[in-house]
């Protein structure tokens, strides 16, 4: 027997200290500034979670103080705690109430993905091909043309970028963008970006890849589509043959990884 709690009171703490946590994590601006159409919802994701996640600690910190207090042994009190053999409401409120809490998460997380991976028409393609540690860029809508360690996109226009790896496992992230995605050997995967802020980012190799994994990092410059289009029209080498090459040897794993298969 757990005996009498005071439900209602404790319940009203949790929701007080989740208000109060909420107010204070959601004020911080953990993700900088948005520069594509997916920032936004990713942040709102954010949010969400952070909310969710305040509700459980807040929960589970005024159940634990309370038991500490209210159960606490008295002074001079040595004998054993009273056996308990289960109760069935209480289990069955700690399975039904994280299923939920996980399940809206997945369910919300799902909607996000679907709607910032939605695909437009005449999207840019752009190969991004990364090696031990160095990043280039492939542009196949325009002669293939190639950028050695700088990426040159146009604002407000879908960018669909073809990820390759030479070696190892690199990861693609432009934190203005949000998205971040995993550059595997032997496969090609994809990222659809939309930028919507003219400016200069930075790329960043988020995946451990080796001793100059910290300095492997290329400018990423948005700008409008007639400064794009002079931008790619001044470059003069192509795609480098090894390079090209490898792309035919990958498995593709477009359209989105979200449709089962992938092979
Ligand atoms: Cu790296």
């Amino acid at each position: 027997m757990i005996g009498r709690l005071p439900i209602a009171k404790m319940f009203a703490v949790t929701i007080a200290m989740t208000a109060v946590i909420s107010a204070v994590m959601v004020s911080i601006n953990w993700d900088g500034q948005q520069a594509s159409t997916a920032a936004p919802k990713i942040d709102d994701l954010l949010n969400v979670m952070i909310v969710l996640s305040s509700f459980v600690f807040s929960l589970v910190m005024v159940m634990l103080f309370y038991a500490l207090w209210k159960f606490r042994a008295k002074p001079g009190d040595e004998s054993d705690g009273e056996p308990i053999h289960g109760n069935t409401r209480l289990e069955v409120a700690w399975t039904l109430i994280p299923t939920i809490i996980v399940l809206f998460g997945a369910g919300y997380s799902w909607a996000v993905l679907n709607d910032i991976e939605e695909r437009t028409d005449h999207p840019l393609i752009v190969d991004v091909f990364s090696q031990q540690f160095a990043w280039s860029f492939g542009y196949p809508n325009n002669g293939n043309a190639w950028s050695q360690g700088e990426l040159h996109v146009p604002i407000d226009r879908q960018v669909h970028f073809k990820m390759h790896a030479e070696d190892v496992i690199h990861s693609f992230w432009v934190p203005e963008w949000r998205i971040k995605k995993d550059n595997v050997p032997g496969i090609t995967t994809t990222a659809v970006i939309t930028p919507d802020r003219l400016g200069t980012y930075q790329l960043i190799c988020t995946e451990l890849c080796g001793f100059g994994h910290s300095s492997m990092r290329a400018e990423v410059v948005v700008e409008s589509a007639a400064d794009f289009q002079k931008w790619v029209s001044g470059l003069k080498e192509e795609v480098p043959q090894p390079l090209a090459e490898s792309i035919l040897q990958d498995t593709e794993t477009d359209p989105v990884p979200l449709e089962a298969g992938g092979a």
